[in-house]
């Protein structure tokens, strides 16, 4: 028996695909998903195990220019992943034009981890003409840094088997069963991260503009009892004006976020789950580096 084990970044513009990608490849949901971009701020691992390999996959924020602290955390992880990766998977969004500066980014990929692949898939397939895509395609397929070009589709499930084959037949294979992570987990994330995760999602649907980008979401009570988890929660707002829409009309805002996200957390924890919102100001926080650190954005290797 032959092994094979490797990190996969996987990498590209906000809103281009990454998170349902990975939830669809680990057949799990690791990382909240949303129309919104900039909707991941964490590297969340998604990990995929069968009997002859181990693939973790590494979600990453959105690549923009850093306006904020926050920011500057989101495009370090970014720099982290790359550094880490075995294969790099760049997502470009099959429906946007790719600019010149993006190709720039892509060709420069290789130059920031001499040792990793890189595999451009192009996503979101099942929303383009056949017709529109050969452009694109071609605009890539000239671009020789790029290891493999491929089209797919994460919520149609096209050729998301032909990636996995790609980023296997990339990785070496081994006598000795070389997985670093036991094989029953398929995240790095502890149920407070993914239940904090799952509130700032519902908020991100439901809430408008720039809101839910200004909004952190602080788990301060997680207990599980024998049929019922307690969650108590702070969504933590950057100005007075966002905390009272956040709460809406007689708190049908915040009720709402509540029970949409409750939903999910019954469904994921298999038990009934009562869930307190609180909403709270904290005046720019996505500048402050003290409550950055405090409050879960804190790179792994510093
Ligand atoms: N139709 C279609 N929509 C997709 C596909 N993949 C992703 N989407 C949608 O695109 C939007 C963005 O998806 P995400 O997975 O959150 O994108 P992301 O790259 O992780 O975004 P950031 O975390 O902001 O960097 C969501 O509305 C998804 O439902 C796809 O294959 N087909
Ligand atoms: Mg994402």
């Amino acid at each position: 028996m032959e092994y094979k084990f490797g990190y996969v970044a996987v990498l590209g513009k906000p809103n281009a695909g990454k998170s349902t990608l990975i939830n669809n490849l680990v057949k799990n949901k690791v990382a909240i998903v949303s129309p919104k971009p900039q909707t991941t701020r964490n590297n969340i691992l998604g990990i995929l195990t069968n009997d002859s390999y181990q693939l973790v996959f590494i979600d990453t924020p959105g690549i923009h220019k850093s306006k904020n602290a926050l920011d500057k955390y989101m495009m370090k992880n970014v720099r982290t992943a790359i550094g880490g990766a075995d294969v790099m998977v760049y997502l470009i969004d099959s429906t946007k034009k790719i600019s010149q500066d993006e190709v720039d980014y892509i060709k420069n990929l290789k130059q920031k981890n001499e040792e990793s692949k890189l595999v451009v898939c192009l996503s979101k397939i099942d929303l383009v003409q056949k017709a529109n895509l050969l452009p694109l395609l071609s605009q890539m397929g000239e671009v020789k840094e790029i290891d493999e070009l491929i089209p797919l589709s994460s919520v149609k499930s096209q050729n998301t088997d032909v990636l996995l084959d790609t980023i296997l037949g990339f990785l070496p294979a081994s006598k000795q069963k070389n997985f670093e992570y036991d094989e029953e987990y398929y995240t790095n994330k502890s149920l407070n991260f993914i239940a904090s995760e799952t509130i700032r999602e519902k908020a991100l649907y439901l809430l408008q503009e720039e809101i839910p980008h200004g909004i952190s979401v602080n788990i301060v009570k997680f207990e599980e009892k024998t049929s019922l988890v307690l969650i108590d929660a702070d969504i933590i707002c950057e100005r007075d004006s966002h905390k009272s829409i956040i709460i809406g009309k007689k708190g049908s805002m915040l009720k709402n976020i509540g029970q949409q996200a409750r939903q999910d957390l019954e469904n994921l924890l298999n038990k009934k789950v009562l869930l307190k919102l609180f909403v709270k100001t904290k005046k720019n926080w996505r500048e402050d580096t003290n409550f950055l650190t405090e409050f879960g954005y804190k790179s792994e290797n510093e």
